[in-house]
């Protein structure tokens, strides 16, 4: 018996309880004749709520009927309910151009089993088990979903896929089982410390009674890492915003880093928080679903405006924190037509051109690039996929952009979580270089698609030494594959070739990376993941010799602090990381000006100093 079969078994025998358990012969609702109702929500692991079951999954009887709702009883903001995979012979259809409010509905033709996802929050997942006239749920096929036939077999039961999708977790129980819920053995300290603080978005993490303007509860906290020691020294939650809080995604802090910005990708509300303190600031309703937030450095009246897209609208933002108050003071859309723009990038040094995926532009994956001018929010430049264009096919949901010169030229590195591949992009010549495949099928192949692999790339931002681009790519199963035996993984990418010199392990649900300072010189990749509770730290290149084959985890740190009503939440949902200082070039020099200014903190001096030449101007490395 081959490794992946005993795997499978292993998940099989795990899981066959939960997922039987799971699959109960559905009772008919009365609602205009749906057999069942599923409500999208914020709540981790569930989002889709079936009024059934409870959970995700709904068992019904062929030519019934599920209705999906959304509204405020359960999720502060507009989805798409978008079908992904169905039985061979089925005629089933459902997506939408944008996202939505309000009920839509499918009624189930051939038995077998549907996979349905929103595309502005691609990782709610849902799954209808259509019951044929004996009362059974057909297998899920290779033909249906081609990642069955990388793991060596034509067909599985509807039980074993669900017992390896992490997406759906409704329970602690659930999550301890599907995640990787570590205690604090799994702690691995690097050997050299990093300078600052990290900030981690633990978009996941229970708070009772944190509750949003509509009263219901929603998840997430923000917790920080003291870099120095790598401990858990503060978390912050959202029950003093006014219920301006609901699933912090992403942040970004101000050039005196006393303040830290944060989004809500669940609600329409953007956050300024005291960095030392962790308090609310202010909070501000600016829009549905905003995403990440990027400052811009470029010296002039813009200094330190804040770009935000909304990821369930078609337009960024810019909004000023003057005078104690978030305002936005300028609106224009990414592209054009629907965008959906998700996690933006400015350029290295000025910031003068912004890089924006446009997750989906109509029906279907299919989402385009642009290539922005900060000042005016003209678009230079978009390039729009194009399946017929090898440069542009694998533009499908690209959701995030790294940016940073390499060599004198601009280049962005932008994921697209459906193709798994990584666009190269010359930001200067407005051209694309090539495509990086970043993901893996449980048979190690690459170069496939999610339908191959069910995982897909996303936050991939650029070293402040422009060496490395990081790739966190995110995997909707725990199945392990070669060559990392991990079912997670970050990529990097050398940007001199712009090929994936090295595949690091990651923990379940890996989402986010981003650049902090090593002590004495160099960046660690700071790697966040959401179906587990720690913070991963890579050094791409652990001996220094420019070579990044060697790049490996040197830091496994628990995000678990104990917080009351957590359960197995604490420490989950890793998502949004932003390492202090923020180190890359344009962001890190306006906070080594103001030194012995009294501008900053004694706390931030501290760091500043600690910082080497070229971490404190990263234009100048190459002297
Ligand atoms: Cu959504």
């Amino acid at each position: 018996m081959n490794k992946l079969n005993l795997l499978l078994l292993n998940c099989v025998a795990t899981f066959a309880l939960l997922a039987v358990t799971a699959i109960t012969p559905s009772t008919a609702h009365a609602d205009g004749g749906s057999a069942d109702t599923m409500f999208l929500t914020d709540e981790p692991g569930n989002w889709f709520k079936s009024q059934t079951t409870g959970t995700p999954f709904t068992a019904i009887n062929t030519g019934q009927r599920v209705d999906f709702k959304i509204n405020n009883c359960c999720t502060s903001t507009r989805h798409t309910v978008t079908l992904l995979m169905k039985p061979t012979g089925s005629r089933v259809a459902l997506d939408q151009d944008d996202s939505q409010n309000g009920t839509l509905s499918a009624t189930f033709d051939v038995p077998g089993v549907y996979l349905f996802h929103c595309k502005i929050h691609p990782y709610m997942t849902a799954v209808v088990g259509v019951k044929n006239a004996t009362g059974q749920i057909p297998d899920v096929t290779a033909a249906m979903l081609p990642f069955i036939g990388h793991l060596g077999v034509n067909s599985l039961p509807a039980t074993t896929v669900l017992s390896v999708i992490t997406t759906v977790a409704p329970t602690d129980t659930d999550k301890r089982a599907k995640w990787d819920i570590l205690d604090s053995s799994s702690r691995v300290t690097p050997a050299i410390p990093g300078v600052g603080e990290v900030w981690v978005d633990t978009q996941f993490e229970r708070v009772p009674n944190q509750r949003d303007v509509s009263g219901v509860l929603k998840p997430g906290t923000i917790t920080v890492v003291d870099a120095a020691t790598f401990r858990v020294e503060r978390e912050v939650n959202g029950r003093q915003s006014g219920g301006m809080w609901n699933n912090p995604h992403n942040m970004w802090a101000n050039f005196t880093l006393d303040a830290v910005y944060n989004g809500n990708w669940f609600g329409k509300w953007i956050n300024k928080i005291d960095r030392l303190t962790g308090t609310i600031l202010t909070s501000a309703t600016v829009g549905e679903a905003p995403t990440h937030i990027v400052t811009i450095p470029t010296p002039g009246q813009d200094m330190g405006v804040l770009t935000v897209p909304l990821s369930a609208e078609s337009n960024m933002l810019k909004i000023q924190d003057t005078a104690g108050r978030l305002q936005i003071i300028d609106s224009r859309p990414t592209g054009n037509g629907r965008n959906h723009p998700h996690a933006q990038w400015l350029t290295c040094g000025r910031g003068d051109r912004t890089i924006v995926p446009n997750v989906f532009k109509g029906k279907g994956p299919a989402g385009s690039i642009s290539i922005l001018d900060t000042a005016t929010g003209s678009i230079l430049k978009e390039f729009t996929q194009d399946p017929n264009d090898p440069l542009t096919a694998p533009l499908l949901m690209p959701i995030a952009a790294g940016e940073c010169h390499v060599n004198g030229v601009h280049k962005a590195y932008v994921a697209n979580l459906a193709s798994g591949m990584v666009t190269v992009i010359n930001v200067d010549s407005k051209t694309i270089l090539r495509n990086v495949p970043v993901t893996l099928a449980p048979d190690g192949q690459m170069g496939l698609n999610i339908f191959h692999t069910l995982q897909g790339p996303i936050q991939t931002p650029v070293s402040p030494d422009e060496k490395w681009a990081a790739s966190a790519v995110f995997s909707l199963t725990n199945v392990a594959r070669p060559p990392t035996n991990s079912a997670d993984h970050v990529a990097i990418i050398d940007t001199t070739t712009d090929r994936v010199v090295a595949f690091v392990p990651t923990p379940a649900g890996t989402h986010g990376v981003n650049w902090g300072a090593k002590r004495g010189g160099g960046y660690y990749a700071y790697v966040t993941n959401q179906h587990a509770n720690v913070l991963t730290i890579i050094d791409p290149d652990p001996n220094g010799d420019g070579d990044g084959t060697d790049a490996a985890a040197v830091g496994t740190i628990p995000l678990v602090n104990g917080s009351n009503g957590a359960g197995a939440t604490d420490g989950t949902g890793g998502q949004g990381v932003k390492p202090l200082p923020m180190t890359h070039d344009g962001w890190i020099q306006p906070t080594v000006a103001l030194l012995g200014t009294g501008r900053l903190s004694a706390e931030v001096e501290g760091w500043i100093r600690q910082l080497t030449p070229a971490q404190k101007d990263p234009s100048n490395h190459h002297l």
